[in-house]
């Protein structure tokens, strides 16, 4: 088998135990790689009903056989875990040198089981896998401990780790990696905690076995070269994701106030324009000739790198205008490894339950003070901040009234930056993101935006199973970065070519629309099992903001969400899918995918249809 190693890693933290287990070319081929791995690994070894922060649960970091190779932007790595924040399948997507220095120790993924009893930090070095004790790093945020790992083992060596959101089991805690990577927003980074994990470090001294190696390099030339030479190459080098702030300003999609509103008269103070004038430094993933992550000084003039969803969260969300205080809010998540789109939210309501005298404490919207010790509390797991460090979701249960309407999330998850009043596409994509209210798997909202909005016509179904096979399954799969393709063009067809070159197999994009399918009804599956007689299509409802409470102002004064088209346009999605009207996937949809195993297992908890 060429392309991958065909070896996955399995460390026992409560025993100490370290096992290499073989996969074949039948599994790689139905699963590839990335979120394929981690979705069937959790599906087959977790039982249902698992507390996700107790040892039972298992940490999957999985790369794909693309990882790590001289093609464009090709570092991604998937980390995931039954997810603490939702109770569902959880995972995420960072660029990290660890990917690429664990496939060069000879494996394509790790599997992490059990808990330690002190804390340590895992290194892989090819054979050798040790369990190391990291107390003396337990305590620190992240950007110190990366330095630390750094020093000792050299710029080469891999890193991902997590700061103290994931040791106070914060539910959205992430896992970060180099300056400001992070992935995992469902709370991976504090199943690490859970498991008295800090960090894992590979350093690896194989060479990547590949079929075609001369090809591989002439096309991985002519694709960095097309990525250079695309329109928006300027635009993009000078502001990043951050271009996307004044668009959504203008389309109304912005989300101002708890997403209450959709435009901002002060947008000007934190978008990309201003991002251009403040920026003093450029970083991204290894292997990327479009690097994004761009960096500015914030208020207490340390480094910040900024994206468009940490501005959206950070900034208009919580009415934030200054984009250094933005600077300082995004620099403190990172540092603490939290998810700047789950903490954006979690402040906006907070704003939002304070400003309707549903909680006691006093939190000003734009009031960077308050801000800045609610994110403290947050971590210390004090008072308000202990509440909040549970998401919205819990939030909202626990304070009651009627503040399930605006805590902003679906199955848990807070969603990304935008404002979906007045793009039905978008919320269906929102309302059947596999793992909560993620932007990364189907972002229509651009194509949304230019091709009848209001619409719920079956145009709009199709867009987002679209978006989700090439986003959700083949780009999480593979594991490669999306950006290249959605931001500058960069063909489809390049990856196929890629595989080809790596492993020597033929696949056709359709093979990979097929392999998202599955792995979507996997996913589906798992949330299935795990809710059981709870298990409903609402789960697949955006929230409820959007129905009830009109756009206050803007073009788009007035402009909500209708239920009842709503609920016909997910029973077109589901019509597509093969899923039947609960939203799970019918017997012969499972057989379709090759999947008959987990119709079976699925099916001793919810009949099929
Ligand atoms: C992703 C989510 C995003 S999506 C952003 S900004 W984006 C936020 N970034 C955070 C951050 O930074 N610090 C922090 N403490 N929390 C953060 N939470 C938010 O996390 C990221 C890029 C971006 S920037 C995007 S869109 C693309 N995402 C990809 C993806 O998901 N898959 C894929 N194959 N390629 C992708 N390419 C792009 O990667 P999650 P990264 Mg991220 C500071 O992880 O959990 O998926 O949430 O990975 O290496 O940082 O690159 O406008
Ligand atoms: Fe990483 Fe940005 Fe490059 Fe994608 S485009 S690989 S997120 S630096």
């Amino acid at each position: 088998m060429k392309g991958w190693n065909g070896k996955i890693l399995r460390i026992n933290l409560s025993t100490g135990e370290t096992k290499v287990e073989a996969f074949d070319e039948e599994f790689a081929k139905k699963f590839i790689g990335g979120r394929g791995f981690a979705a069937k690994i959790l599906w087959d070894e977790l039982k249902p009903g698992i507390d996700p922060l107790g040892p039972e649960n298992k940490l999957v970091i999985a790369a794909g056989p693309l990882t790590g190779l001289t093609l464009p932007s090709s570092s991604k790595l998937v980390v995931a875990a039954k997810s603490p924040l939702t109770g569902g399948y959880g995972d995420g997507n960072l660029g990290t040198h660890f990917g690429i220095e664990l496939r060069r120790s000879g494996y394509d993924a790790v599997i992490v089981e059990g808990k330690a009893e002190k804390p340590v930090y895992i290194l892989i070095k090819d054979d050798n896998v040790e369990i190391k004790s990291a107390e003396d790093l337990w305590g620190n945020g992240y950007f110190d401990t990366h330095a630390s790992l750094e020093k000792e083992y050299g710029r080469k060596a891999g890193i991902i780790g997590i700061g103290q959101g994931g040791e106070k089991l914060v539910k959205f805690a992430t896992v970060r990696s180099e300056e400001g990577r992070s992935g995992g927003r469902p709370g991976i980074g504090a199943v690490m905690g859970s498991k008295n994990l800090k960090a894992l470090v590979a350093l690896g001294s194989n060479d990547f076995p590949t079929a075609d190696p001369d090809a591989l390099k002439q096309h991985a030339k002519e694709g960095y070269n097309q990525i250079k030479s695309a329109t928006a190459y300027d635009h993009w080098m000078r502001q990043g994701t951050t271009m996307v702030l004044a668009w959504c300003n203008e389309t109304s999609t912005l989300p101002v106030k708890n997403y209450y509103m959709g435009t901002w008269d002060k947008s000007k103070g934190i978008d990309g324009d201003m991002l251009e004038k403040l920026m003093i430094a450029r970083y991204g993933c290894p292997r990327c000739n479009m690097q994004c992550g761009l960096t500015i000084k914030e208020i207490k003039d340390e480094e910040s790198e900024l994206d468009y969803e940490n501005i959206g969260m950070l900034g208009s969300n919580i009415l934030i205008s200054d984009l250094k205080v933005v600077g300082t809010l995004n620099r403190m998540a990172d540092d603490y490894g939290l998810d700047t789109i789950s903490l954006g939210s979690v402040l906006g309501f907070a704003a939002e339950a304070s400003e309707k005298g549903y909680i006691d404490e006093k939190i000003e919207w734009g009031n960077k003070d308050q801000f800045i010790e609610l994110i403290n509390k947050i971590v210390k797991r004090e008072g308000l901040g202990d509440l909040l460090a549970e998401g919205t979701k819990k939030a909202a249960e626990k304070i009651g009234h009627d503040s399930i309407k605006f805590a902003m999330q679906v199955k848990g998850l807070e969603v990304s930056a935008y404002n979906c009043h007045a793009t039905p596409g978008m919320a269906l994509s929102f309302g059947t993101s596999p793992i909560g209210a993620h932007h990364k798997d189907a972002w229509v909202i651009s194509w949304e935006v230019q091709n009848d909005r209001m619409s719920y016509g079956p145009e709009k179904a199709t867009k987002v199973i679209e978006f989700q096979r090439i986003r959700g399954g083949m780009f999480e799969s593979l594991t490669t970065c999306r950006l290249p393709w959605i931001e500058l063009g960069f063909d489809l067809e390049w990856y196929p070519k890629y595989l080809k070159d790596v492993t020597g197999l033929d696949f056709t994009l359709d093979d990979l629309w097929e392999v998202g399918d599955r792995i979507y009804a996997i996913i589906r599956a798992f949330w299935v099992r795990e809710f059981k007689d709870q298990w409903n299509r609402k789960w697949d409802y955006p929230p409820r903001r959007w129905f009830e409470d009109p756009l206050p102002d803007g073009p788009l004064k007035g402009a909500h969400l209708d239920y009842d088209k709503y609920d016909q346009l997910l029973s077109e999605y589901y019509k597509q899918r093969g899923w039947d009207e609960r939203g799970i996937p019918k017997k012969e949809t499972f057989e379709k995918l090759g999947l008959t195993d987990v119709a079976e297992e699925l099916s001793k908890y919810v009949s099929l249809e």
